[in-house]
């Protein structure tokens, strides 16, 4: 599994590909989390778009994975890290 990912816990997939999360936009329970895989030919990363050191993962390789839990309600928008303009958001509650 790739880094952060609990054994237990319910994830959400994210596909990043041409340069686009896919879904952009999505709605968890607190709880849940999200696994992004990079499915693109490029590298990039995950950072929250205001509050790096909220959740920020290294950069992913092609077929790179990363997984976030998110334990709190609330909106949280993200970015690629290389790619400002690649946007995501995930809200929770
Ligand atoms: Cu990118």
């Amino acid at each position: 599994m790739a880094d952060g990912v609990r054994d237990s816990g319910d994830f959400v997939a994210v596909r990043i590909d041409n340069f686009t999360f896919h879904p952009a936009a999505l709605s968890l329970a607190v709880g849940q989390g999200v696994l992004w895989t990079n499915d693109d030919d490029v590298p990039h990363s995950i950072v929250h778009a205001a509050h790096p050191h909220l959740f920020r993962s290294h950069v992913l390789f092609p077929g790179d994975r990363f997984a976030h839990p998110f334990n709190l309600a609330g909106s949280f928008p993200y970015r690629c890290g290389i790619h400002p303009h690649m946007r995501g958001l995930v809200t929770v509650g």
